[in-house]
C-alpha cells in the first residue's frame, strides 16, 4: 500500500484486489482526501510536466493542465448504457451487451496500469452521511483525476468509516489507458488512449461504471455525469426519487421570504451563470446551491427536497467574465485547476470572453505561442474548464451542505429558442409540466453538427446524454412522481426562454442579471400571486407582470413579442414534437400523448 489507510470494507477490499491483479499497477494508494495528499499529487504532475504552476500572487494554489487534443470533452459516441436488455437502454443511448462489453474492456484493462500508481478514491456524492447522499469509490491511475475529485466530491477517510465493513458503494473503475514502460514517465504528454479504444460504460443492472482511455472531465471524474446522473437516474427510478441535470438556486424577496428553484437547460444556455446570478432588481438576492446536478427526495411533509451531490464547479471557462458571472470569477481566484485555457506571460490564465483583451503574447491550450489578431485559432479550447471548490463562490447558499436538502418550489425548463417559445410560461398542472420537460431543446446554429441550422435539437429535461435507461420510461417516472404528493406541495413548473430574437435577428431580452425579473414572477406565482393570463400554451404573465423598473431597452413592443403566443409557430412545433415523440414508440406515456393532443386542440381554437 502507498499509505497507511486500511480497507475494512469487504466488498471494497475484494474489488481493489481483483482490479489490481487485472491492471497490475506498481503501487496502490488509498486516498484520505487531505491537503498533503492533494499537494503530493500536484508535485508528481509538476515533476512530470503535466501541470504548470500559475503565478501564486494572482492565482494562489492554482495550476494549469493541457490535455491531448484528442481528449477535450465527453465522448458521447463512446458512452454506453450496457443494460442486460437492449430495450432498457432505449433509443437515445448506445448499447452493447454487458458481457461482451466487459470482455472487451477486461482485455483493455489487462496490465493497463503498469508503471503507474493505482489510486483508490472513496467519495461521497452529497454531504457525508446525508440521507440523500450516495457513496462511490473510484479506482483510477490518474493523479489529475484524484485532485479534481478532491474538489468536485467529498473524498476521504470519513467516507471509509461510514462504509464500515459491510456498507455498499458504487464502484467506478477508471484508467487513462496508457501503461508505462520501466523508467518511463508521462514527460509532458497528457496520457490517454485513441478514440476507438475509449469506453465510458455504465452497467445499470449492477450499478457499476467502467471507464477507459480518457482523462478528461465527465469521462474520467466518474462521480459527476456517470454516477450522479446516469447511474443515479436508474437508482432514482428504482427507489422513487429524482436525479436531475439541474442547477439549484435560492431566491430571497425584499421582505426576506426565500424559495428554492431547480432548473434544467441543455448545454450552452448559461446554467452556471443563472445559478450564480446577481439580480438586477433591487432588494432581491440569489444564492447558489449547485450549478449542474440535483438529487431530490420527498420529505415527510410531501415536498421535494434537493441536494447538490457535488462539492465543486467544473465550469466552462470561455465566456466567463466579471460581467457574465462575477461570482464564478471570484470562486476561481485560488485553489483552482484550469484545463485547456491559455497562459499569459505573467503566469495568469486567459480565455475568449474573459472580458478584456489578451495581455500580450499567450501560450495557447495546445502549448504554442499565440497572438491576438495574428493567430487564427482560439487561445483557449471552447470546452476549457475550471475546477473550483463550491465554498469559494461568494454567493454560495448557507444551506448548500444541509444534509436534509432544501425544499424546491419551482422547476424551470428552457433552451435556446430564437422563435416561437415565449420568455416564460407556466404549466397548467404537473403532467403539463412533464410535457414541457419532454420537449426541451435548443435551435442549432453550428453547421458543424450535421443538422441544418435552424433545426431544434431536442434534449428532453436536458438529460439526453445523461439518462441511464429508456427515455420513455424516464418520462413515465416523472409522471409517477407527480402522483406521490398533492399538487400544492409539488414544485410549480415553468418554461423559460432567454434567447428570443426579433425578425431582424436582435435579442429581445438582455439575459444575465435581468433574468431575475422573470424569477421574481416565478416566485410570485409560487405564492399564488403574479398577474397572469391563461393562454393555449399555459399561464403567461400579463404585459405589465414582469417588473421592468430600471430596465432599459425592453420596450412595450418587445414585451408584446416576448409574451406572444405564436399560433403558427406552435402548430409547426407540434409537428416537430410528433417526430421527436415517435422515437419512443410504445414507451411514450399516454399522459404525454394526451398533453400534445390537448395543446393542438387548444391552439386550433385560438384566434390569430
Ligand atoms: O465533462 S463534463 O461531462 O463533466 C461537463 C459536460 O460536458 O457537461
Ligand atoms: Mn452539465
Amino acid at each position: 500500500m502507498g499509505n497507511n489507510q486500511t480497507i475494512k470494507n469487504k466488498k471494497l477490499a475484494n474489488w481493489v484486489d481483483e482490479v489490481s491483479k487485472l491492471t497490475t499497477p506498481d503501487t496502490i494508494h488509498v486516498c484520505d482526501g487531505s491537503k498533503d495528499e492533494y499537494d503530493s499529487m500536484i508535485k508528481i504532475m509538476l515533476d512530470q510536466k503535466i501541470a504548470k504552476k500559475l503565478d501564486q500572487k494572482k492565482r494562489s494554489n492554482c495550476y494549469l493542465f493541457r490535455s491531448d487534443p484528442s481528449d477535450v470533452a465527453r465522448v458521447e459516441n463512446r458512452t454506453y448504457i450496457a443494460s442486460r436488455s437492449k430495450e432498457d437502454a432505449g433509443p437515445t443511448n448506445n448499447w452493447i451487451d454487458p458481457e461482451e462489453l466487459k470482455k472487451t474492456m477486461r482485455g483493455l484493462y489487462s496490465g493497463c496500469m503498469k508503471g503507474r500508481t493505482m489510486y483508490v478514491i472513496p467519495f461521497s456524492m452529497g454531504p457525508v452521511g446525508s440521507p440523500i447522499a450516495k457513496i462511490g469509490v473510484e479506482i483510477t491511475d490518474s493523479p489529475y483525476v484524484v485532485v479534481n475529485m478532491h474538489i468536485m466530491t467529498r473524498v476521504g477517510s470519513r467516507v471509509l468509516e461510514i462504509l464500515g465493513e459491510d456498507g455498499d458503494f458504487i464502484p467506478c473503475l477508471h484508467s487513462v489507458g496508457k501503461p508505462l514502460a520501466k523508467g518511463e514517465n508521462d514527460n509532458g504528454m497528457w496520457p490517454c488512449a485513441p478514440l476507438d479504444k475509449k469506453y465510458i460504460s455504465h452497467f445499470p443492472d449492477d450499478l457499476a461504471i467502467w471507464s477507459y482511455g480518457s482523462g478528461y472531465g465527465g469521462n474520467a471524474l466518474l462521480g459527476k455525469k456517470c454516477l450522479a446522473l446516469r447511474i443515479a437516474s436508474v437508482a432514482a427510478r428504482n427507489e422513487g426519487w429524482l436525479a436531475e441535470h439541474m442547477l439549484i438556486l435560492g431566491i430571497t424577496s425584499p421582505t426576506g421570504e426565500k424559495k428554492y428553484i431547480a432548473a434544467a437547460f441543455p448545454s450552452a444556455c448559461g446554467k452556471t451563470n443563472l445559478a450564480m446570478l446577481i439580480p438586477a432588481i433591487p432588494g432581491w438576492k440569489v444564492e447558489c446551491i449547485g450549478d449542474d446536478i440535483s438529487w431530490m427526495k420527498f420529505g415527510k411533509d410531501g415536498r421535494l427536497y434537493a441536494i447538490n451531490p457535488e462539492a465543486g464547479f467544473f465550469g466552462v471557462a470561455p465566456g466567463t467574465s466579471m460581467q457574465s458571472n462575477f461570482n464564478a470569477m471570484k470562486a476561481i481566484e485560488k485553489n483552482t485547476i484550469f484545463t485547456n485555457v491559455a497562459l499569459t506571460e505573467d503566469g495568469d490564465v486567459w480565455w475568449e470572453g474573459i472580458g478584456y483583451p489578451a495581455p500580450g503574447k499567450l501560450i495557447d491550450w495546445t502549448g504554442k505561442e499565440w497572438e491576438a489578431g495574428k493567430s487564427a485559432s482560439l487561445a483557449a479550447h471552447a470546452n476549457a474548464r475550471f475546477t473550483a471548490p463550491a465554498r469559494q463562490c461568494p454567493a454560495i447558499d448557507p444551506a448548500w451542505e444541509d444534509p436534509n436538502g432544501v425544499p424546491i418550489s419551482a422547476f424551470l425548463f428552457g433552451g435556446r429558442r430564437p422563435g416561437t417559445v415565449p420568455l416564460v410560461h407556466q404549466s397548467f398542472d404537473w403532467d403539463h409540466g412533464v410535457f414541457m420537460g419532454s420537449i426541451v431543446g435548443s435551435e442549432v446554429t453550428a453547421a458543424a453538427l450535421d443538422l441544418k441550422a435552424g433545426t431544434v435539437r431536442r434534449d428532453p429535461f436536458a438529460m439526453l446524454p445523461f439518462c441511464g435507461y429508456h427515455m420513455g420510461d424516464y418520462f413515465k417516472h416523472w409522471i409517477d412522481i407527480g402522483k406521490k404528493s398533492s399538487p400544492e406541495k409539488l414544485p410549480k413548473i415553468f418554461y423559460v426562454n432567454w434567447f428570443r430574437k426579433n425578425d431582424k435577428g436582435e435579442w429581445l431580452w438582455p439575459g444575465y442579471g435581468e433574468n431575475s425579473r422573470v424569477l421574481k414572477w416565478v416566485f410570485e406565482r409560487c405564492n399564488g400571486e403574479g398577474r397572469s393570463v391563461e393562454t393555449s400554451i399555459g399561464h403567461m404573465p400579463t404585459l405589465d407582470a414582469i417588473d421592468r423598473s430600471g430596465l432599459e431597452g425592453v420596450s412595450d413592443d418587445y414585451m408584446k413579442e416576448l409574451l406572444k403566443v405564436d399560433k403558427n409557430g406552435w402548430l409547426k412545433e407540434i409537428e416537430l414534437i410528433k417526430e421527436h415523440y415517435a422515437a419512443f414508440g410504445s414507451k411514450l406515456p399516454r399522459e404525454l400523448k394526451d398533453q400534445l393532443a390537448a395543446l393542438e386542440e387548444r391552439l386550433s381554437r385560438q384566434h390569430g
